[in-house]
């Protein structure tokens, strides 16, 4: 007979054993392409065992960081649908205790991806004060190798250092951009993200410059691990390059102490929990 799980003196939990450093059964290298249809209903169909709102804990250990992914989104439901089929097993593989969060910006004024992710980080330890690592991804980038591991560690973490679309090398030495992870305590650090990037580019280079102002290094996996695929798009309205990113990004010593997670103002319009994701949309307004 299979031997009962043990059970935690005065609660009806079983105890599992702590989920191993090096998680067995991860593939490698993966197969990841964007031609195929992906219908919602086959990507639910596929991954059976992710909870309400897209939680999921290892059935068989005890992670030792419970992950929020939060990915900044509006009119991607096409990216997102390939985005939840490739990266549930990956986590699942991984053996992480995860949440996904999309945070969807509401109305049709300039993107602001940052702040999204501010909102994000919020919201999610609304849900649960149990996440102690956040995992920022957008909604276009796929990893292509399982041991490139989505947790946090004692620095801030870069994941997308080799993207396709940069010929599967980091552009620049500071570049940040894509995927990056941050534990509660190094985000609260550099006053998390800054809300006042409107459109396209520089506040991946402003957390970067709030990384290294407070005496942080960004951790890389090795260059063969950290490649993705990005799924092919034009430029999306309503989310031009930002002029101002230049002079801004000069700036960050001066404004990351009031811009900050201490300083953002938002409205949570509606939070669905979708069978494989959790739909956070927000009014986050406009640019001044
Ligand atoms: N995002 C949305 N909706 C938008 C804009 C951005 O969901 O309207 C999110 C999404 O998660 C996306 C992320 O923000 O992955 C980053 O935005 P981006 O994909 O526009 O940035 P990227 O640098 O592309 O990847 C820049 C435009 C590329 C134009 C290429 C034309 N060939």
């Amino acid at each position: 007979l299979p031997e009962a799980p043990s059970v935690r003196p005065g609660s009806a939990a079983p105890v599992l054993p702590p989920c191993p450093d090096a998680p067995p059964g991860l593939v490698g290298r993966l197969l990841i392409e964007f031609t195929s249809p992906m219908p919602l209903e086959r990507v639910q169909r596929e991954n059976p065992g992710v909870l309400l709102g897209g939680r999921y804990s290892p059935p068989d250990c005890t992670p030792a960081q419970t992950v929020a992914v939060i990915i900044p989104f509006r009119h991607r439901e096409h990216h997102l649908r390939y985005w939840l089929h490739y990266l549930h097993p990956i986590l699942r593989r991984q053996r992480l205790r995860y949440g996904i969060y999309v945070i969807n910006q509401h109305g049709e004024d300039t993107f602001n991806r940052a702040k999204l992710l501010n909102v994000g980080f919020l919201e999610a330890l609304k849900e649960d004060a149990a996440y102690d690592c956040f995992i920022f991804s957008d909604v276009d980038l796929v990893p292509m190798d399982d041991r490139n591991l989505y947790r946090c560690g004692d620095q801030p973490r870069h994941f997308a250092i080799a993207m396709d679309k940069f010929g599967f090398r980091l552009p620049y030495a500071g570049y940040f951009g894509g995927v990056s992870g941050l534990s509660k305590a190094q985000f609260l650090r550099i006053n998390g993200f800054p809300n006042e990037y409107w459109g396209w580019g520089g506040e991946d280079d402003d957390i970067f410059n709030r990384i290294s102002l407070t005496g942080m290094k960004i951790s890389r996996p090795d260059v063969r691990i950290g490649r993705y695929r990005m799924i092919k798009h034009d430029r999306d309205k309503h989310n031009e390059p930002n002029p101002q990113r230049f002079t801004k990004i000069q700036n960050t010593k001066l404004t990351m102490k009031r811009d900050g997670i201490a300083s953002v103002r938002y409205q949570v319009l509606e939070v669905s929990r979708q069978p494989l994701f959790t739909n956070i949309t927000v009014d986050i307004g406009r640019p001044p």
